[in-house]
């Protein structure tokens, strides 16, 4: 069990020990994985095991002292219950109910997170170790779903360009990946051979998208830790971007110096870009993007409104896109 704690050794850090001195090295290590707060030693087993059970990430304090935000506040909050029954999580099957009836076989604790690729950081980490010494913030986003319905959540979580800077990446980092848990035993949809996606699910973005101010990693939302259903442990939300974009219960992250396919560019090439900026002006193949329906809705109230480009965050964003041709780099 101790083995989880600690970051798996490679032979870099071996070297990196011998050169720096060792309380470096050490509050290095802490810092990192997380062995000095009390939430990661709890998960050793033991007198804190209770503890750990209610509060698996050592989350709940922050989250009730996240700090409120301005973002969003004019917008009128998607209740609860829509936000946490009305998903879309394919591997726990792709009916909007499917992920909440089914993600609670999702194994959430203890989470370890893999950081691979061009950067300083690189190793197994404890999510506690990822997380600590973040401060939690409130921001209430839009969220555009491709297939044309859209939700207000407010999230809990951080700037993702917060986490990037911990772990370093080199000049060579152009882009980051994230994989989500890849689990038949877990997740029904991931071992059905009707799956239209191959797993595990993989999302990217260029560095600078990444490290927008806007891009955020939620831990939580409406005011509590993530519901299995909406991605927990952690996953990210961008908020300019169609919903599939916002990968959940993230267990790898992946800095390249070269593009990759993700998942959605894989099952249809056609329909799904790199960029999957939210757009009214280019329809998908199948469908138009120019209205979309905010949930809750019914055949009475069919609570259809326009879609905005970039999903209304153009001021902030649209910068990144300059000079490109959107219709081809959709
Ligand atoms: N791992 C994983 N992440 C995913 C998906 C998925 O199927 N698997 N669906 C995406 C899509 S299509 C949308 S619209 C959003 C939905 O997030 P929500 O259920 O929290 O609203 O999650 C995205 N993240
Ligand atoms: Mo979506």
């Amino acid at each position: 069990m101790l083995s989880m704690l600690i970051k798996v050794a490679k032979a870099s850090d071996v070297l990196s020990s011998e050169i720096t001195s060792e309380s470096v090295y050490l509050k290095r290590r802490q810092l990192l994985t997380g062995l000095a707060a009390g939430a990661g030693l709890a998960l050793s087993g033991g007198g804190m095991s209770a503890f750990a059970a209610s509060d698996p990430h050592g989350l709940s304090s922050r989250i009730s002292g996240a700090a409120k935000t301005a973002y969003g506040k004019e917008e009128e909050l998607t209740p609860f219950k829509s936000a946490s029954t009305y998903n879309n999580f394919y591997e726990f099957g792709t009916e909007k109910s499917d992920p909440a009836e089914y993600a609670h076989k999702m194994v959430t604790d203890p989470w370890s997170v893999s950081v691979e690729g061009h950067a300083e950081n690189t190793g197994v980490f404890h999510l506690e170790g990822l997380l600590s010494g973040f401060d939690l913030e409130e921001r209430i986003y839009r969220l555009r779903c491709v297939e044309a319905w859209s939700m207000v959540i407010p999230w809990l979580g951080f700037p993702l360009a917060q986490l990037i800077k911990k772990l370093k990446p080199s000049s060579k980092a152009k882009y980051v990946f994230f994989e989500t848990l890849n689990a038949p035993d877990q997740m029904r949809g991931v071992g059905s051979y009707f799956s239209s996606i191959e797993w595990p699910y993989i999302e990217g973005l260029r560095i600078d998208e990444a490290t927008h101010p806007l891009a955020f990693m939620a831990v939580g939302m409406y005011g509590k830790s993530l519901p299995n259903q909406n991605g927990a442990p952690f996953r990210l939300v961008m908020p300019w971007k169609y919903g599939f974009k916002s990968i959940k219960s993230i267990v790898k992250i992946r800095f390249t110096d070269k593009p990759e396919l993700t998942s959605w560019q894989k099952a249809g090439p056609k329909e799904y870009g790199f960029y999957s900026n939210v757009n009214p002006g280019v329809d998908h193949p199948r469908w138009s993007q120019k209205t979309e329906r905010r949930l809750p809705n019914s055949l009475f109230s069919p609570n259809r409104i326009d879609t905005r480009m970039y999903n209304g965050y153009g001021e902030e964003v649209a910068s990144l896109y300059a000079g490109m041709d959107l219709t081809k780099n959709y």
